[in-house]
């Protein structure tokens, strides 16, 4: 048997040599491995009488502890130092700009629509959504829309095949989406403040006008509504969106079927040499329909009109990101070509916030 004092010495020495990881690995299979140094005194305990096994065998205990904790010790002191030479090395400097990345754009409908909600959302409207495909009487019937209006004639509106093909019972495409307000009504009893922006569909193709298009409408109902409360409500939604604080705004009167009285809103824009410039001057463009709720309509969902009025309002995104952005061909929101979303769509992270302007 070897002097535990000796091996002791020997062992704690090995371990304060071992230059780097590996050579720790070795002491410790020399040491406490099978074939091992402290293993082998073991295996001949079963030699010595009792007495001398019992002092032996507690001393090649302890020092098995002590050799597996400086292991321990010197292998975290090691792992330490390697990684405080990582950290020296591989300093990140915060301080550089971000790569310019092809991180793809937002798509100028999606921009507008956030901006829009944006404003409206701060003045304390709630979002509302319902479905693309409805049924007549929401989409015409409770609007006040006569069955004979133009709107519900097949050329202007994409209508579904009702059952075996019958006119009766078939569905629509919705035109606009005031049947959300509609649905919105009939949920639950007034006040209510909602905004709907949604896709719209009419069959029709031009620079101005796709089959597919979006809309943003407006409803409010409540006890002692009245026109000053719209008047002041779309004054402020087109100074914030369009980003001019003192941006004229007029209504000039006009005639919807789901509104009474009915108006059609313009803002100041002066037109030179061809070039339509927003803000001051003596012309004038439209940009949103509104009136105050036809009784009739609220009679239709359950609203009594003696007690509730209320104010609508309706524009199209597409046309306010053609006013706003300066496009000039609305088809081209369609077109899913890179070059045009590059050009006209936004970052990412410049979505807007009122605090942070609308459109910076
Ligand atoms: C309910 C009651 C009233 C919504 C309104 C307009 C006027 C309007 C057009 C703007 C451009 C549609 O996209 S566009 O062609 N909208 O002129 N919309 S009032 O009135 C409602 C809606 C729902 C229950």
């Amino acid at each position: 048997m070897e002097s535990v004092d000796k091996l002791r010495e020997e062992l704690l020495a090995a371990v304060e040599a071992a230059g780097d990881l590996d050579a720790l690995e070795q002491v410790r299979v020399a040491a406490l491995g099978k074939k091992g140094r402290i293993t082998d005194q073991m295996k001949g305990l079963g030699a010595l009488d009792p007495d001398q096994r019992r002092a032996t065998g507690q001393a090649l205990n302890t020092l098995k502890d002590a050799v597996a904790e400086a292991l321990d010790a010197r292998k975290a002191a090691m792992e330490g130092a390697a990684l405080d030479a990582r950290l020296g090395e591989e300093r990140i400097d915060v301080t550089l700009p971000v790569r310019p990345e092809e991180t793809g754009r937002i798509h100028p409908i999606s921009q507008v629509i956030e901006e829009i909600v944006t404003v409206l959302g701060d003045m304390g409207f709630g979002i509302a959504e319902g479905p693309d495909v409805e049924d007549d009487w929401h989409n015409f019937t409770a609007l006040n829309i006569p069955a004979d209006h133009p709107a519900r004639q097949d050329h202007d509106t994409f209508y579904l095949p009702g059952p075996d093909g019958a006119d009766a019972g078939r569905l629509v495409l919705r035109t606009h989406t005031s049947p959300v307000q509609i649905r919105t009504m009939q949920a639950g009893p007034p006040p209510y403040r909602v905004i709907v922006p949604g896709r719209t569909y009419r069959c029709d193709y031009d620079a101005t006008h796709s089959p597919m298009f979006h809309q943003v409408e407006g409803l409010l109902v409540d006890e002692k509504t009245h026109m000053g409360h719209l008047k002041g409500c779309l004054e402020d939604f087109c100074r914030a969106f369009f980003g001019i604080d003192d941006l004229p705004v007029r209504f000039r009167p006009s005639y919807f079927p789901f509104t009474e009285p009915s108006a059609e809103v313009d803002i100041g824009c002066t037109r030179e040499g061809g070039e339509l410039k927003i803000g001051r001057g003596g012309d004038w463009l439209e940009v949103l329909g509104a009136g105050m709720v036809n009784p009739n309509v609220l009679r239709n969902c359950g609203v009594d009109p003696e007690k509730y009025q209320g104010f609508a309002f309706g524009m199209g995104v597409e046309r306010m990101a053609m006013l706003k952005y300066g496009v000039p061909d609305l088809r081209t929101f369609y077109e899913s070509d890179l070059r045009w979303l590059r050009h006209y769509g936004f970052a990412s992270l410049d979505m807007p916030t009122l605090t942070g302007g609308l459109n910076r």
